[in-house]
């Protein structure tokens, strides 16, 4: 026989059920949220290339294409909203500022990759950028500069690949902990660029090996490093350079002061 008391315990369960049930799921929403953020970390880039400069009479002419290229290829594997390319008038040492402290440091964390490309002219101490001036140093990035730049991100996985003479000299002096830095040559070497690809020649073995991905993983574990791209790309110019030698030396280095390797690419993406 159904009575007003059975009814109201009736109610009473019920309701007490469905207070269960809001609570395990709003403990698992959080639980969740707090999984997510300890295991997910995002990869963020800011290319920079320059192939005509305001005032410097130099022949940069493939480095806005460089540039052009790896932001492509990356835009895939990165997410196009985590790339900030900047070519040539857009490249000045106060766009390359505001990008990496007002754009990449409000959203990259411990856990994400960071990932700076430069294709254009420099020295042992400076990055020439689009209106830097022949006799002065104001407008260029000198690597005091950009190690307070970098050293005010969080992220432990910062990556830097430069295309530009004298690299591997300016590429020492960014070489800070947790990062890892590709040059297109070693200590006072000049950078080539190869008319039949149309781009520098250390870029274009990198876009190449975008192109190998499988091979470029050489421990086979679903993930290229930047490591195994430096590799890959070390070998492939020294076959280039073997059958057609440039003007003069040049040879890709890496400046690795980060302990394990840094993934560029998850081959499952
Ligand atoms: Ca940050
Ligand atoms: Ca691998
Ligand atoms: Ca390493």
């Amino acid at each position: 026989m159904i009575t007003k008391r059975n009814i109201c315990v009736f109610l009473l369960i019920t309701l007490g059920l469905i207070l269960c049930l809001c609570l395990i799921t709003g403990l698992a929403d959080r639980f969740q949220i707090q999984t997510d953020s300890l295991s997910q970390s995002n990869k963020w880039a800011i290319i920079i290339g320059i192939g005509n400069y305001k005032y410097l009479d130099v022949d940069t002419r493939y480095a806005n294409k460089d540039a052009l290229a790896i932001s492509k290829q990356l835009e895939y594997f990165f997410g196009y909203d985590h790339i900030k390319t900047l070519v040539d008038s857009d490249a000045t040492e106060e766009n390359i500022k505001m990008a990496i402290a007002e754009w990449l440091n409000p959203k990259e964390k411990k856990n994400d990759t960071v990932l700076l490309f430069f294709a254009g002219h420099g020295n042992s101490a400076f990055l020439e950028m689009y209106d830097s001036l022949k006799n002065s140093n104001c407008n260029d990035i000198g690597y005091q500069d950009l190690n307070t730049w970098l050293d005010d991100l969080d992220t432990n996985n910062i990556t830097i690949l430069l295309d530009s003479c004298e690299s591997g000299n300016y590429g020492t002096k960014i070489s800070g902990t947790n990062r890892v830095i590709l040059t297109g040559g070693m200590g006072n070497e000049k950078c080539w660029q190869e008319k039949k690809y149309e781009h520098g020649i250390f870029t274009y073995y990198i876009l190449n090996s975008f192109d190998h991905l499988n091979n470029v993983d050489i421990d086979n574990d679903g993930e290229v490093s930047i490591e195994e791209i430096y590799t890959f790309v070390k070998k492939d110019i020294a076959i280039e350079f073997q059958n057609y030698p440039p003007p003069s030396p040049q040879h890709p280095n890496i400046i690795d002061n980060h302990k394990g390797e840094i993934e560029i690419i998850n081959l499952s993406h």
